[in-house]
């Protein structure tokens, strides 16, 4: 079922969202959707075997040991009423097959971006604009990483203007969140300030 349509809307219910955090190999989608859920986060991941050396580029992050292989899933509450559930993407290229089952009913995305290896997100990127999914960039701010304005990051990127790019650090709870409320205002925006889906809580497809 497509979670763009009308259920018979009932404002009472609370409204369960689809999202999707996406972005390249590395670039903290498990540890955003571990920051910010409020259920245990389910995490999928294995540690990174001498089979996915030269598969998975791991060029740049070469401290991580682990890799999530489907998918990382989480909750979050943002107001009464509102419930976000959250889906990582895998950020591996042999694992593109898994995205149009995983977008199936998602209202956005996040894709989250890395100013040392900003080409990382480019795939996101387009997949999203290709599908007219809105989203929006989530900058983790790495504490080596290098200081761009969020203009200068729109235009390397190539965005459409309207796509709002916002900084964070994954590790925060409170910097997830508030990633997540932008991400909340920019769908209503883009709905025309309708409430982005009817569907009730427990009926995500
Ligand atoms: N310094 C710093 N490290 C981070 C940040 N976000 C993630 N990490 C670390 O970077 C590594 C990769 O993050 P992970 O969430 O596994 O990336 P994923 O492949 O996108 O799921 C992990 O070791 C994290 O602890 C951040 O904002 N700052
Ligand atoms: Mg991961």
């Amino acid at each position: 079922m497509d979670s763009r349509r009308s259920d018979s809307p009932d404002a009472a219910m609370p409204l369960a969202v689809k999202i999707l955090v996406a972005g390249g190999f590395g670039v903290g989608k498990t540890t955003f959707v571990g920051a910010v859920s409020e259920i245990r986060p389910l995490q999928t991941e294995e540690v990174l075997t001498e089979q996915s050396v030269g598969i998975d580029d791991i060029s740049g992050v070469d401290r991580k040991t682990t890799t999530t292989v489907a998918m990382d899933f989480g909750r979050i509450t943002i107001r009464d009423g509102l419930i976000l559930y959250l889906f990582g993407t895998p950020g591996q290229d042999r694992f593109w097959f898994m995205w149009d089952e995983l977008s199936h009913g998602a209202l956005g995305a996040i894709v989250l971006a890395d100013t040392r290896r900003m080409a990382d997100c480019f795939p996101a990127v387009d997949y999203f604009e290709s599908r007219g999914l809105p989203f929006i960039i989530g900058v983790n701010c790495f504490d080596d990483g290098f200081d761009y304005a969020a203009a200068e990051i729109r235009d390397a990127l190539d965005l459409n203007p309207q796509t709002p790019v916002v900084l964070c650090d994954a590790r925060s709870r409170e910097s997830a969140k508030s990633v997540l409320t932008s991400l909340v205002k920019y769908l209503l925006q883009v709905n025309g300030g309708e409430r982005p889906s009817s569907r009730k809580a427990g009926q995500l497809s």
